[in-house]
């Protein structure tokens, strides 16, 4: 079970609680989801209390907005949020895609498709800095577990004897891959194939070959890190390269939960569940979905007892861009706990299943 003095594995609050899947800066989503959910406009709902799943933030219109709003209610003990990947990019002083919003210098660039999210002020990086270094990683009770991505045991046990920020944890893990790549040759094999390849990996127009050194690279980086597994989840060399955030990728997501043998259920968000066959073909471009044929109400995995509430509320922006202004198939939702009760940004409800 969890240590409460850990901030990494913290419990999970007792009694009804709403699990928010990711939001990724669509605030007016959250808004419009929290009112179907019965909370009030000073986010009160009786004994209920939220829990966010992780990546409040990037791509979307307001990510310093998102942000400011559960950083209140969790410093005021009405909501508890795991870290996701995309917050751990700004722990890291990462600039990646749809970020801009809080590094300025990487504002706006990518063909503009951020252009309408607004960028943070500089008086308030501090704080969401702060916020963010304390989130755990895995939140827990006596009948559920919560993490971003993937619930992973080894991953889980290693970071059970590590102590204090998850970054100075996560930067360990990382400068002792580094070092085993400088020591193996991998580096310089990979350094090779981006010399060749590297310029063109993000011309979605030019499909490169499969980049074997740096795919298995890059794997080990992923999977020699607990904090990345958690965050982000396994991943192995693909069968293809395919297109993906602005990249050309070398590496498939793993469907862990059809080897999750535990009787616990799981809730994650992390991978796109895309509402409607249309807006999925409309907004990517062939990548693998690992929930094909899946209804939204849903559970996956090998007994039927994970679950991922993310439904692509984080490609909303490319639905703005075509002109959408409020008629959107991507959807924010929650999960009602105990009541197994699926709730998204247009009022609708479905059962879980
Ligand atoms: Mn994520």
């Amino acid at each position: 079970m969890v240590d409460p003095t850990s901030t990494l594995f913290q419990p999970l609050f007792d009694g009804p609680i709403d699990i928010v899947g990711d939001i990724h800066g669509e605030f007016a989503a959250l808004q419009d989801l929290l009112r179907h959910l019965g909370y009030d406009a000073e986010c009160r709902h009786g004994r209920r209390r939220l829990v966010f799943i992780g990546d409040l933030c990037d791509r979307g219109a307001d990510s310093p907005a998102t942000i400011a709003f559960v950083r209140a209610l969790v410093e005021d003990g009405r909501a508890q949020c795991l870290l996701g990947n995309h917050e751990l990019n700004l722990l890291r002083g990462v600039a990646k895609e749809g970020n801009g919003w809080f590094f300025a210098e990487n504002h706006d660039v990518h063909e503009g498709k951020y252009r309408e999210s607004r960028a943070l002020a500089e008086a308030a990086r501090a704080g969401v800095l702060a916020f963010i270094a304390r989130l755990p990683l895995v939140l827990e009770r006596a009948d559920l577990r919560l993490v971003h991505a993937a619930w992973d045991d080894a991953a889980i046990q290693l970071l059970r004897d590590c102590s204090g920020p998850v970054i100075d944890i996560y930067k360990g893990y990382s400068n002792r891959v580094a070092g085993i790549v400088k020591e193996s040759g991998m580096a310089a094999r990979a350094a090779a194939e981006w010399e060749s390849h590297g310029a063109r990996l993000r011309d979605p127009q030019t499909r490169p070959p499969l980049l074997e050194h740096l795919g298995r690279l890059d794997a080990l980086y992923q999977m020699a890190n607990p904090i990345r597994i958690l965050t982000s989840g396994p991943e192995a060399l693909s069968a293809a390269p395919f297109f993906a955030a602005g990249k050309w990728r070398m590496l498939d997501r793993v469907r862990w939960w059809d080897r999750y043998l535990d009787e616990k259920p799981v809730m994650i968000g992390h991978y796109w569940r895309w509402p409607t066959d249309a807006i999925r073909s409309e907004l990517t471009r062939g990548e693998h979905d690992l929930f094909a044929g899946l209804p939204l109400q849903c559970w996956h995995g090998a007994r039927r007892n994970v679950y991922c509430l993310d439904f692509a509320v984080g490609a909303r922006h490319k639905e703005r861009q075509r002109g959408a202004l409020t008629a959107f198939e991507t959807r924010l939702g929650a999960v009602r706990w105990p009541e197994r009760e699926l709730v998204l940004d247009d009022g609708t409800r479905r059962a879980l299943e």
